[in-house]
């Protein structure tokens, strides 16, 4: 049987990040376990670009950029949506959705979701490394992870 699966390897592999300014201290905590995860796994630092762009509701144009450059082996989505007293809340978390999940299926590139959605700061906080994990810390594993599936799959 030949069964396909992705290593964790980052040699010589390159990644592309969106991260969101708006909540930029929760981005930034992403970030940092996104970053440091990829290094353990042998990504060199030059590797790795990182573009801010304004709110989570930007990352998906420039997520397509990164895709269609075909410069990076995965791009990684970084940014966190917390709900306020208004519904903009549920307009941004599910147009980024709908917008990343888009140009995952139409660039050929694998692109990672590590967005937060929370519902106050402190849970999103805990799930960018306080309490509960790093989502920046698991879309890094996933973007390792299907780069390599993706370079498996591009072989002859
Ligand atoms: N952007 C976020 O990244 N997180 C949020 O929680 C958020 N909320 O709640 O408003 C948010 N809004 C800004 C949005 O992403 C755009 O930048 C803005 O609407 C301009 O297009």
């Amino acid at each position: 049987m030949k069964e396909i699966k992705g290593n964790f390897t980052g040699k010589g592999r390159k990644f592309g990040i969106v991260i969101s300014l708006f909540n930029e201290l929760v981005s930034k905590n992403l970030l940092d376990g996104c970053r440091d995860t990829l290094l353990r796994h042998s990504v060199e630092d030059e590797d790795i670009s990182t573009v801010w762009v304004s709110g989570s509701f930007e990352i998906p144009l420039a997520a397509k950029k990164l895709a269609l450059s075909k410069k990076y082996d995965a791009v990684i989505c970084l940014g966190a949506v917390i709900r306020g007293d208004t519904p903009h809340f549920d307009y941004v978390s599910s147009e980024v959705m709908k917008g990343l999940s888009q140009v995952n299926l139409t660039s050929d590139v694998p692109v990672i979701s590590g967005i937060i959605t929370a519902d106050s700061q402190e849970q999103a906080f805990e799930r960018a490394g306080v309490k509960q994990g790093n989502k920046g810390r698991d879309a890094a594993l996933a973007a390792l992870e299907m780069a390599d599936v993706f370079s498996k799959l591009n072989e002859k």
